[in-house]
């Protein structure tokens, strides 16, 4: 079984409480939010504020991917907004283990995220000790719409041995579709963050692209 989060940033910000009541009940397993400092990358995406709101019309778990330099400053007013989880790219601060373990401190789970060109040598013990989740970039970092990088399935291969038995998932972000997610996910990724290549589409529902989304595992195994 794997789990569809909605990248939000797709949606349309005009309805978006709409979007979030559609797009739990096409069966989304939860909401990943895109915050940006036009900085570490060159784009703005959504924001602490919008939290707030989102985290009023859902009851499914919230991921925050943070594409920010320095994110310990915005940890606690983060946490205050009631979200679930934090990614953190790890070249945007100096010591990542200790702005894991301040996100551990607000009971809030923590994960790294690793853009296409980031080497494994970040995922020490220590920081695996404080992580539930790797997301594994697909795509740069800083927009949607973006093509699939071919080598990510190598990666997500390469990180399942490194994690072996630890309970650990590998999560994918960027162009996840019906046609990524079999490859990726018989290299070990559970978990996917779904954005216009995969969900938001002209012509095809939220459930539609979610069941259909799902039931690519399948399909690729039969025959
Ligand atoms: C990109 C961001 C992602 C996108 C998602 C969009 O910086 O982290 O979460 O929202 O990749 O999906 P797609 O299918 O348009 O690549
Ligand atoms: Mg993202």
């Amino acid at each position: 079984m794997i789990s569809i989060s909605a990248s939000l940033m797709c949606c349309n910000p005009l309805i978006l409480g709409e979007e979030i009541y559609q797009l739990q009940e096409a069966g989304c397993d939860g909401f990943h939010i895109d915050i940006m400092d036009g900085n570490f990358v060159q784009n703005f995406a959504m924001s602490i504020r919008d939290l707030r709101f989102i985290r009023k019309a859902s009851y499914l778990p919230i991921d925050v991917h943070l594409m920010i330099r320095d994110p310990s400053r915005y940890i606690a007013s983060l946490a205050a907004t009631g979200i679930d989880r934090i990614f953190i790219h790890p070249e945007t601060c100096d010591d990542c283990a200790a702005v894991l373990q301040q996100v551990r401190q607000f009971g809030i789970k923590a994960g790294i995220v690793l853009s296409p060109y980031v080497k494994f040598d970040i995922l020490t013990n220590q920081v695996l000790s404080l992580i539930d989740t790797v997301l594994v970039m697909a795509v740069s970092p800083g927009f949607a719409g973006q093509s699939f990088i071919p080598e990510t399935v190598g990666r997500v291969s390469m990180l399942s041995r490194i994690l072996d038995n630890r309970q650990i998932y590998i999560e994918v972000d960027g162009a996840v579709s019906t046609r990524t997610i079999p490859i990726l996910h018989d290299e070990g990724a559970r978990k996917f963050v779904a954005g216009t290549s995969g969900l938001f589409k002209e012509n095809i529902s939220y459930y539609q692209a979610i069941k259909d989304l799902k039931n690519s595992i399948a399909s690729q195994n039969v025959g």
